[in-house]
């Protein structure tokens, strides 16, 4: 990661004085060999009740087919109810393993979360799980414990109608058994939809973390909320966050690129964050915890966005949003800082009456400053030759 940044124009070392960032990303590399992002966006998701029940009834109707087709060709006449029974045995078998087998590699899956993750995406699956326990009060480990004696139930039950089957001479008894355990495992299944939709939940909310590429150069906006961070990051990058006039419109973390093949070809990653307010860590909610996560655990470069118009809404007054401004500098003190003041369409104000000096000023609306801003971000890219050995307030 480091080589890819110093290739990149950065020189770490020389920005950073302290330990930062960059060196746990090189520690954790170094300890567990791979420290990957993107592990979470790989899950294989669960399908709803409903569909896991039609893909295996499917499976077992193919079944069902092959197999009498298989007896006919050997036996050429009526088929007995010994074959017919033999037919109903495998179909089952079947029903039961197109369910045990994917509830199996999910448990195995969620079992291996946790493990081996890199720490922010580790962190982020932390504030998730929080965030699920406090809106719906229900554990993941409750759900996967539900889904595993799930799984146990019709693997017993479909093996139990299998030895009955084996043991009857009457079609329709044979069809009657069969039936009853399918009809079974479906009210089994429906049984445990919360489990289902419990783990779906979070496969999709592990899904949705950005990729980032830790070798190409981040910039994470991060400000009050309603202070026009989405907006920012849709006018210059690939990123199509959804902007509103109202606060935590943003919450998640998004990811939008800007590629440049114009001057020699550059790029860089801009994030997108949910609003953070102005108030102590142990008070903020897992929306403001994943912007923060993002900021400690990812080696960024922070653009901090102002809006100085007062028309972000009582959570983002100037006030606090300056106290914000003062706290984050001094969190992280050693990282790239960029300020952006916002709204510049309706700025009556220079922003160094507010001790934010150098500060980039952008409207989304008249589209005033953006260039400026891709400019600076390019340079601090290290595509541009901009300054890279002293920390610069651009
Ligand atoms: N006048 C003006 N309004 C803007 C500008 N950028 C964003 N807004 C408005 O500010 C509100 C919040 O914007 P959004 O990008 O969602 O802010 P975020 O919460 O910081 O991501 C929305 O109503 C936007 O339309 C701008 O440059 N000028
Ligand atoms: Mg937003």
């Amino acid at each position: 990661v480091r080589q890819a940044m110093l290739a990149g124009g950065w020189r770490w070392r020389a920005m950073h004085s302290q330990p930062d960032v960059s060196e746990v990303v090189e520690l954790s590399t170094a300890r567990g060999g791979e420290v990957k992002l993107g592990k979470l966006r790989q899950l294989v998701n669960l399908p709803p009740f409903d569909e896991m029940f039609g893909i295996a009834r499917k499976k077992m109707l193919a079944c069902i087919d092959v197999e009498l087709r298989k007896a006919h060709k050997k036996k050429k006449s009526e088929l007995n109810a010994l074959d017919f029974a033999n037919v109903h045995k495998l179909s089952l078998l079947a029903f039961s393993s197109s369910i045990s087998i994917p509830l199996g590699e999910v448990l195995k899956q969620n079992e291996n979360l946790l493990k081996g993750l890199h720490d922010f995406e580790r962190v982020a699956a932390e504030l998730i799980f929080e965030d699920s326990r406090r809106n719906n009060g229900q554990e993941l480990d409750n759900a996967t414990a539900g889904i595993t004696e799930l799984r146990k139930q019709i693997v017993f039950d479909l093996k139990d109608a299998s030895s009955k089957i084996s043991k009857l001479k009457n079609k329709d008894e044979i069809m009657l058994v069969h039936n009853t355990a399918l009809q079974k495992s479906k009210v089994l299944l429906a049984q445990h939809n919360n489990d289902i939709k419990l783990i779906r939940n979070y496969v999709k909310r592990f899904r949705s973390l950005p990729f980032i590429d830790l070798s190409v150069p981040l910039f994470v906006l991060v400000g009050a909320p309603n202070v026009g961070k989405s907006s920012i990051v849709k006018a210059v990058s690939t990123g199509e966050p959804e902007v509103a006039d109202y606060i935590f419109t943003t919450r998640k973390i998004l990811l939008g690129h800007i590629y440049d093949t114009t001057y020699g070809g550059w790029q860089c990653q801009v994030m997108d964050t949910p609003g953070v307010l102005s108030r102590n860590d142990e008070d903020r909610n897992v929306m403001e915890k994943m912007t923060i996560a993002a900021m400690e655990n990812l080696p960024s470069n922070i653009i901090f966005v102002t809006d100085l118009s007062e028309t972000s809404g009582s959570k983002s007054k100037l006030e606090l949003q300056l106290a914000l401004r003062q706290d984050l500098r001094g969190k992280f003190p050693n990282r790239r800082w960029l300020d952006v003041i916002s709204k510049g369409d309706l700025l009556e104000i220079d922003p160094s009456e507010f001790g934010i000096e150098n500060a980039v000023v952008v409207s989304c609306i008249t589209g005033d400053g953006l260039e400026k801003l891709r400019v600076l971000l390019k340079e601090q890219s290290g595509a541009g030759g901009g300054a890279e050995e002293e920390r610069v307030n651009v």
